[in-house]
């Protein structure tokens, strides 16, 4: 029996899934993986926390489905490269092996469909940028687990008065102005590290934050996370790019959700 899919792409990239907290929305993910069918999957880091998992393992059902459904994907001919994060940095040390035809890789030189270069990485080499910030130690942090605990009880509330879900952190990021200006700085760090690596791009993840930009001819893209955002970033059979919010679809979402969770993307990303 042929399967239907409503996500077909030729690349496809990945992050900060966060397998092992209790933040991780593995539900979603496993919905969007199930109606995707693609080439080639990035996972560009911290797709599994073990920093959350020394303080307490959160690992339901959910979680080892991820997990088996990059493995079948995997064995389905799909190339799948894994290149760890900070929060599963543990993991570097096996970089350059490969495990049930899953390679692992500190980054990648990736060579788009338009002969542009990218590299993949997953973006705590840019932290020197933001280390001094709020953000900085609010990113996996005790302050940023305590705004996502927040987040959980705003929004079970939300959920009994019957309004859509809304993310305080979201929130935090794009109204706080030292959280905007970190922001802006790792973008800015983000531009420079591609310009000097001579590339024509950045694609990475850890700052819980997608965006697309492209300054002076080269590109960042981030692909934001499956904690809050749920957001992937694609590249199409011819080249373009696209950031991606599949549970928009997936949910039965009212179209303020829809704005809100668009919105503040819209002014930042590229056709
Ligand atoms: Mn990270």
């Amino acid at each position: 029996m042929k399967r239907k899919y409503d996500y077909h792409y030729k690349t496809v990239f990945i992050s900060d899934v966060h397998l092992g907290s209790r933040h991780c929305k593995a539900e979603q993910l496993l919905a969007f993986l199930k109606r995707l069918r693609c080439e080639q999957l990035f996972l560009v880091g911290d797709i599994v926390d073990v920093w959350a998992m020394h303080k307490r393992v959160h690992w339901p059902q959910a979680h080892n489905n991820v997990l088996r459904k990059f493995l079948s994907m995997a064995k389905q001919g799909v190339k799948v490269t894994y290149i760890p994060g900070n929060h599963d940095a543990n993991f570097r040390e096996f970089c350059g092996a490969e495990f049930g035809l899953i390679n692992i890789a500190r980054d990648v030189r990736f060579e788009t469909e338009m002969g542009e270069t990218f590299l993949v990485m997953h973006g705590d080499e840019l932290d020197f940028a933001v280390r001094y910030s709020r953000l900085n130690r609010w990113l996996g942090d005790a302050a940023y687990d305590g705004v996502m605990a927040l987040n959980r009880w705003i929004n079970v509330l939300r959920e009994r008065l019957g309004w859509p879900y809304w993310s305080l952190a979201k929130w935090v990021k794009t109204n706080v102005a030292q959280a905007d200006a970190a922001i802006r700085a790792y973008h800015d760090a983000g531009l420079d590290y591609a310009r000097r690596q001579g590339v024509d791009g950045l694609i990475c993840g850890h700052l819980h934050y997608p965006s697309m930009l492209k300054r002076a001819g080269v590109s960042y893209y981030n692909d934001g996370d499956w904690v809050e955002n749920c957001t992937a970033l694609v590249q199409d059979f011819d080249g373009k790019f696209h950031l991606l919010h599949p549970t928009l679809t997936l949910l039965s979402t009212s179209e303020s959700l829809a704005a809100e969770l668009k919105s503040p993307l819209k002014s930042e990303s590229i056709a």
